[in-house]
């Protein structure tokens, strides 16, 4: 009821409703009326109500909640069912839990506050309430596990596509999974899947992105080498908006990676936004340690990397560490 009351007041905006008109048009009484307004507001809603007028919606709060969102996003998939929580251990967490019995393809499931929030190898993700998009995207692709990184390639241009849109920053992708501005970690993406040999059972991609963090929101251990969109663009941004532009970007690559079975259309764009192509880099994973220079990525989102003896080292998977003024920085 709450949320029908609330369609009543965004469609109106601007303008009063009286409780009456409400009453009538939601079968509710008047006194119902006014005890959900006082949720609303409980809520953020900066509603006005005046005697003779009745109400009239100001502002709405920049709460991730999916009526907030799904007013602003245009896709067919993606976000269709949209969960949120206030507080959960871990969105990723919570999509596991759930997906064993069965999901719509494209739920999306957001919070305001991770208390476990993960990164990758069993570390922890900072996820502090209400400042930053904590979300995970559930997807049952018909695609080979093998391919299941150029998932979260896509995931990673249509993240940074967006915090250009709605910031003016201009982010870069730290390969695999990191989004960087001026040397920190800006966002973290976190796939997971669910796989037989030879297909996918379910895909699912956690972004973490710090939005409106401040530096003293960090842990110590991190205000060196993270960062947020208002760290780095001296004001806030809203993060209902930079949501819902992330699900309607991702929708489109998504699309397309699945009606051609091919990322090639969007190498170029990821390689515009590489922090790793072109630098000197370190690449360690749990079995060996190499340097080079990053000299290209393939159509298939594979590193090229160039080592000392000139030959030519194709890297799919670990951790890249880029030359720095003062040494290697991750
Ligand atoms: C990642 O792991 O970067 C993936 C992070 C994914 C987080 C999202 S939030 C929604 C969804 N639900 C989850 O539970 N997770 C996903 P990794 O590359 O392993 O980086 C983790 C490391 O980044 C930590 O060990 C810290 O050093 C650092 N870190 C932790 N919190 C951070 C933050 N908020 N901002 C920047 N760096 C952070």
């Amino acid at each position: 009821m709450k949320e029908k009351i609330l369609q009543e007041l965004k469609s109106n905006k601007g303008h009063y409703i009286s409780g009456e008109e409400i009453s009538g048009i939601l079968q509710i009484s008047r006194t119902a009326v006014w005890k959900y307004m006082n949720q609303l507001k409980d809520m953020g809603y900066v509603i006005e109500s005046q005697t003779k007028k009745g109400y009239r919606l100001i502002e709405s709060p920049d709460s991730l909640q999916p009526q907030e969102i799904k007013g602003n996003i245009n896709t067919e998939v993606i976000g269709q069912n949209l969960k949120f929580f206030d507080q959960v251990d871990s969105t990723n967490l919570y999509a596991k839990r759930i997906a064993e019995g069965g999901f719509l393809d494209g739920t999306v499931i957001m919070a305001e506050e991770q208390l476990n929030g993960r990164g990758r190898m069993g570390r922890n993700w900072v996820s502090p309430k209400g400042k930053g998009i904590w979300m995970t995207i559930m997807l049952k692709p018909k695609i080979k596990p093998a391919d299941a990184s150029k998932v979260t390639l896509l995931a990673a241009c249509a993240v940074c596509k967006a915090i250009e849109e709605v910031s003016g920053l201009s982010p870069r992708i730290k390969w695999p999974n990191d989004i960087v501005l001026n040397g920190k970690k800006l966002c973290g993406i976190l796939t997971e899947m669910n796989a037989e040999i030879d297909e996918i059972n379910y895909l699912i991609i956690g972004i973490g992105i710090n939005v409106n963090i401040d530096l003293e929101d960090f842990p110590q251990e991190l205000q060196s080498i993270a960062t947020s969109i208002k760290i780095e663009k001296g004001d806030r941004v809203v993060r209902k908006e930079l949501a819902a532009a992330i699900i309607n970007g991702f929708e489109s690559y998504y699309k397309g990676f699945m009606n051609t079975g091919s990322i090639k259309d969007y190498i170029n764009e990821y390689k515009e936004k590489s922090a790793v192509l072109g630098k000197e880099v370190k690449v360690t994973s749990s079995s060996m340690e190499l340097q080079g220079t990053i000299v290209d990525i393939s159509e298939e989102g594979q590193l090229q990397l160039k080592l000392h003896d000139g030959s030519i080292k194709e890297i799919i998977s670990g951790e890249v560490s880029v030359r720095g003024l003062t040494g290697y920085i991750s």
